[in-house]
């Protein structure tokens, strides 16, 4: 069998520069196939006004070299985009990546041709290439969505994407901005471009829960502690479900009487961030514990917002946490100013898009620029946009009609040589990305290697271990309250998709066992031929 490269990698974010590093230290050849012309990924096209992570920069950051770990400074409590694409950008020259990256090529189709068990792999750029494994690192939310409204393309002025954003910026000053979607990228988006323009006006389909930030610069003495301690931060964040090192109240929000409870939220509030949802164990598991978080939330949005109307707009009717929390920096203050108007469209969804701006509830609205701040299709739109093919030509589209099935969401029946790294039935988005993708990576690198060891052409999950894994992803969604609503978890932002609850929701600790168990059974679950 001739193939010109051991992997082909599909994607030069955090997943798939780790990867390069890894296999080439095994020794494998491997070429990572990017479509942007730099490395980062997800922070390479968002860069939206407001952009960052919304975990803290020192757990955000990857753990596989102590000497990376020590030498490189975040500046911020959450790194904006700029810093994590310029960490990105360290890391690539660092580990001299860059020679085995193939920039501004975007793979088309990777077809598993079983005569020779190679993947042919084609890219927009008209490479054809063969390669024993293909490796997608593409990313959950890489693919953005933009909504089918009537007359988009009709519009006079700019329209922008959050998840595409042009690389010079924007500047909306003096402008009149419209702003579509209230997700995250919106919420961090929309106090910076409403402090720009003339005026905002925000189209709001479902009001969102945030907490906030908090941001502020790091402390010397507290990175110097963080680097000296390292190692252990890195494990307790290993025993935590999302994989982020702060502390879960094991305590029933409903069993706390509630003068503590009130207490705990905001002690959790005015520390800031995600770790607002670990005030209480069942936060997630019980609607009425839930409710107490989600009413916590609501008395702060009348708080602070003056017009009690806004405020009502802007309190979700919804449970806290079943969206994606959001994480904010002075997101309701915005809506205090006299230049920024939020109209309701829960109700009745946007006419048409005009020359001028757009309809909405019989009302014309005007403004000069358009964002859409709309999100993605989630988890599989990226990978979907491949023609992947595996056994007797079934594309991956076909085979995942009724939703993705994968085995530990890193790999499919009838795609031998196909790992996902972060894909469907993983943790992924439900977790701190980066040590999610260095365990996901780390996985892989060593099942090549034990493959390589034991002359091994093939490997492929069994139909059973992958239904009993699609059965577990499922079967932990239920506990939740996070697969009851209509988030991008289960699809529904994208109209037709099919109603999956995607991620795995067991939480990092249940996901690395389960890793640990199949290889230390001899890869169970998969035939190796
Ligand atoms: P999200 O969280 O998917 O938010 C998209 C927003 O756009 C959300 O408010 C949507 O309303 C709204 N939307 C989408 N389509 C439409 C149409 N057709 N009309 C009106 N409003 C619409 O994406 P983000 O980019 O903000 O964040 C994605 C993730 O990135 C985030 O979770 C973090 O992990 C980082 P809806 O809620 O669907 O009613």
């Amino acid at each position: 069998m001739s193939t010109d490269f051991d992997a082909v990698i599909i994607g030069a974010g955090f997943g798939g520069m780790y990867m390069l590093h890894r296999l080439r230290q095994k020794g494998f050849a491997a070429r990572v196939f990017e479509a942007g012309s730099g490395v980062g990924g997800t922070w390479y096209w968002n860069r939206y006004p407001g952009a960052r992570c919304d975990v803290e920069s020192v757990q955000y950051s990857y753990q596989f070299s102590a000497e990376l770990e020590q030498e490189w400074e975040w500046t911020e409590r959450y790194a904006t985009q700029p810093e994590i694409l310029r960490y990105a950008n360290h890391v690539a020259d660092r580990f001299d990546l860059r020679r085995d990256i193939q920039f501004e090529t975007r793979i088309t189709a990777a077809v598993f041709d079983e005569t020779a068990n190679v993947w042919r792999v084609e890219t927009d750029k008209g490479d054809k290439i063969a390669a024993r494994f293909v490796i997608t690192a593409m990313g959950c939310l890489s693919s953005p969505n933009t909504p089918k409204i009537e007359g988009l393309a009709d519009f006079k002025g700019p329209t922008y994407h959050t998840g595409n954003w042009p690389h010079e910026g924007v500047d909306f000053t003096g402008k009149t901005v419209g702003v579509i979607g209230t997700g995250s990228s919106a919420i961090q988006s929309i106090p910076i471009m409403a402090e720009q323009a003339r005026h905002l006006t925000v189209f709001q389909r479902t009001a969102n829960y945030t907490v906030p930030a908090h941001n502020k610069p790091l402390d010397p003495a507290y990175v110097a502690k963080v680097k000296a301690h390292y190692p252990e931060m890195r494990k307790r964040a290993k025993t935590k479900p999302a994989g982020i090192d702060f502390v879960i109240n094991m305590a029933s929000a409903i069993e706390t009487p509630e003068a503590e409870r009130r207490r705990l939220f905001e002690e959790r509030w005015a520390y800031g961030g995600l770790g607002f949802m670990a005030s209480f164990s069942d936060l997630l598991l019980n609607d009425e514990s839930n409710q107490t978080a989600a009413d916590f939330v609501r008395s702060k949005i009348r708080e602070v917002v003056k017009d009690p109307k806004t405020a009502e707009i802007l309190t979700p009717k919804n449970i806290i946490g079943c969206k994606r929390l959001c994480v904010d920096t002075g997101y309701w203050e915005t809506f205090n100013r006299p230049n920024v108007t939020l109209v309701d469209i829960s109700d009745k969804p946007i006419e048409r898009i005009t020359a001028n701006g757009l309809s909405a509830k019989g009302q014309d609205y005007t403004f000069d620029c358009l964002v859409l701040a709309t999100g993605f299709d989630a988890m599989t739109g990226a990978l979907l946009k491949v023609d992947i093919r595996g056994r007797g030509g079934v594309a991956l589209k076909d085979k995942w009609r009724e939703g993705p099935k994968s085995y530990l969401g890193l790999t499919v029946v009838g795609f031998p040589n196909l790992f996902t790294i972060t894909g469907p039935g993983s943790p992924s988005v439900l977790t701190n990305m980066l040590p999610s993708i260095e365990q996901h990576v780390d996985f892989i690198a060593d099942c090549l290697e034990t493959l390589r060891a034991k002359g091994v052409n093939v490997i492929e999950p069994i139909d059973e271990a992958q239904e009993a894994w699609v059965g577990q992803v499922g079967d932990f969604a239920n506990i939740t309250l996070r697969s009851t609503c209509s988030s991008w978890y289960v699809g529904a932002n994208i109209p037709g998709k099919p109603r999956v609850f995607m991620p795995y929701i067991g939480g990092l600790p249940a996901y690395i066992a389960a890793c640990e168990t199949v290889v230390k059974n001899d890869y169970e679950g998969f035939v190796l031929a």
